[in-house]
């Protein structure tokens, strides 16, 4: 046998025996490289006579391209061996039951959810939503707000100060949502049309009072702004909000420092075995707070009070969640309670609208 034909014997058992495709490559560079096999017998030639390199070269050439062929050849059983071998080791069952998205498992918190609502029924009727800091002034929280010096909220009782500053100035958490409508007035001239819902913070806690709640409060200030908005106003917000077609509203004269006069606003309800339903029934419910802007506070917000007019409400928006949803206990809010949300919360796809049904 030929020094070509055995070598070739050789090449080709190898091409054969190659189990992976960097073998084979070990196996092409041996053979097909620079410095391989073939490529020094092809390397001969140039040294051959004419007639030798006449004889030789068919040869030599031929076994290069036997030899590449038989590479080709492998490479493509290899590839496809290992391509038969994923596809059997990564089946997919198609009969197993498809696994929700994250959007779908996720719920809204019901005060996500009612602060979505409000929103879009105020926004119906014109009103901006405002925002500012949780951590406030004592001047913003309340001296502008028109309480005196010695008013009992500012006690340490129902405030979460922080320790004083060397000028003796204390920051405190925001005891209610109003210093939002300070700052909406310092900066904005009228007519103003805003509702500020955020979190709010009081010394408080049992059944029915977390330190940490949320309040919506409302804010119309305009040269001809009266009481009688202010009740249109009301009677539409809560309609809207219980989805009711009617209700009755009952105001009752109170005192706020910084309205004047300050009403309270029961809603009629009927309480059946504990549950509240509201457009109907004889009973009475307390659902809100409100007022004319007292001219001391117009005139602490750099508004003249024999130019513009103004009134302003509040409410507590755990209540009215709790109301609206039947959820019995306040606290459960606040739990992160991953079985509570699954049960109280909303899906996060079905945004509340006025025309698509704020609760569907
Ligand atoms: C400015 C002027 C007036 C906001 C108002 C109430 C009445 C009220 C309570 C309801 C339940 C707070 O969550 S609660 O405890 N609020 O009754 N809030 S009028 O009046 C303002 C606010 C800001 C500049």
């Amino acid at each position: 046998m030929s020094d070509i034909a055995a070598l070739e014997g050789d090449i080709l058992a190898a091409i054969a025996a190659a189990g992976g495709e960097a073998a084979l490559e070990a196996v092409r560079i041996a053979a097909l490289g620079k410095s391989g096999s073939v490529s020094a017998l092809l390397k001969t030639l140039a040294a051959m006579s004419p007639e030798e390199r006449r004889q030789q070269g068919p040869r030599i050439n031929g076994l290069k391209d036997r030899v590449g062929t038989a590479i080709s050849a492998r490479k493509a059983e290899l590839g496809a061996a290992a391509l038969d071998a994923r596809l059997a080791t990564e089946t997919i069952d198609v009969t197993l039951p498809a696994r929700e998205a994250p959007a779908e498992i996720g719920r809204i918190h019901p005060v996500s959810q009612v602060i979505d609502e409000l929103t879009a029924i105020f926004a119906d009727m014109g009103f901006a939503v405002a925002e500012g800091p949780d951590i406030e002034t004592d001047d913003y929280n309340f001296t502008r707000l028109n309480f005196p010096a010695d008013h009992p909220a500012r006690e340490m009782h129902d405030t979460f100060f922080f320790n004083p500053k060397p000028d003796g100035s204390r920051l405190l958490l925001r005891t209610h949502t109003s210093p939002v409508q300070v700052r909406t007035m310092l900066a904005q001239k009228p007519p103003l049309r805003v509702i500020i819902p955020g979190r709010t913070y009081r010394c408080d806690s049992d059944q029915t009072h977390t330190p940490m709640f949320h309040q919506v409060e409302g804010l119309v200030i305009d040269k001809g702004s009266h009481l009688g908005h202010l009740k249109w106003i009301l009677a539409e917000f809560c309609k809207a909000f219980f989805e009711v077609d009617d209700v009755k509203m009952r105001f009752r004269p109170s005192f706020f420092p910084f309205t004047e006069p300050s009403l309270e606003v029961d809603i009629q309800c009927r309480r059946d075995r504990g549950e509240v339903r509201f457009g109907e029934g004889e009973d009475w419910m307390e659902i809100l707070g409100c007022g004319m802007v007292h001219p001391n506070v117009l005139r602490n917000c750099g508004l003249d009070p024999d130019e513009y007019q103004g009134f302003a409400w509040g409410l507590g928006i755990d209540r009215i969640a709790m109301l609206k949803y039947g959820m019995p206990d306040l606290r459960a809010f606040f739990e992160a309670d991953a079985r509570w949300l699954a049960h109280y919360g909303f899906r996060p796809l079905d945004l509340p609208t006025l025309a698509g049904g704020l609760s569907a």
